[in-house]
């Protein structure tokens, strides 16, 4: 369960990412503008999957808000994906130091694997690897469970 399917189009020339909410500067940027100079090792898998690390590029999320000017009150975010079912809310300070990756082992990331642009977070637990990242929405606020993923992920995830 919440395994989505892929988009029909993950062109990254077509995708726009957005940084908006709490902040004074909301901002959109083109996918195939991001930049792909940090890195993280990572798996994406499922609880009671074998993790197999792989090398994802992207930037840092922490470097894209701060662009964004968030408020002083910021202190959370909801992250959301073009599968419209799907958020995941995050403690703003946690999300800074995820990766908003676009390239998986060099290559533009599979739409299958969450291309054009994918949420890479430390220590995650399997949902919180948001695929197909839309919107990075900032919050003064920590978002209400209603509004994340997490609830609607079973227990195996
Ligand atoms: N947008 C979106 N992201 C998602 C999901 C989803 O259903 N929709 N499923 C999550 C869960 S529960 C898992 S285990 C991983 C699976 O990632 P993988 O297919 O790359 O292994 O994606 C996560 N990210
Ligand atoms: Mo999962």
């Amino acid at each position: 369960m919440s395994h989505s399917e892929p988009p029909a189009d993950a062109d990254p020339d077509r995708w726009t990412l957005t940084v908006d909410g709490a902040v004074a500067d909301p901002l959109s940027v083109s996918a195939a503008a991001l930049a792909a100079d940090d890195a993280m090792r990572s798996s994406t898998a499922c609880a009671g999957e074998t993790a197999t690390e792989r090398a994802w590029q992207g930037v840092r999320v922490g470097t894209l808000v701060d662009r964004a000017a968030p408020d002083a009150a910021a202190a959370h975010a909801l992250v959301h994906s073009v599968d419209p079912e799907y958020a995941c809310g995050f403690a703003l300070d946690r999300l800074r130091s995820a990766l908003l990756a676009v390239r998986l082992d060099g290559e533009p990331i599979p739409a299958e694997r969450g291309g054009p642009v994918r949420l890479l977070v430390p220590d995650a637990d399997c949902w919180e690897r948001v695929k197909w990242v839309t919107r990075i929405d900032v919050l003064t606020d920590p978002p209400g469970e209603a509004d994340t993923a997490r609830d609607r992920v079973p227990a195996d995830g």
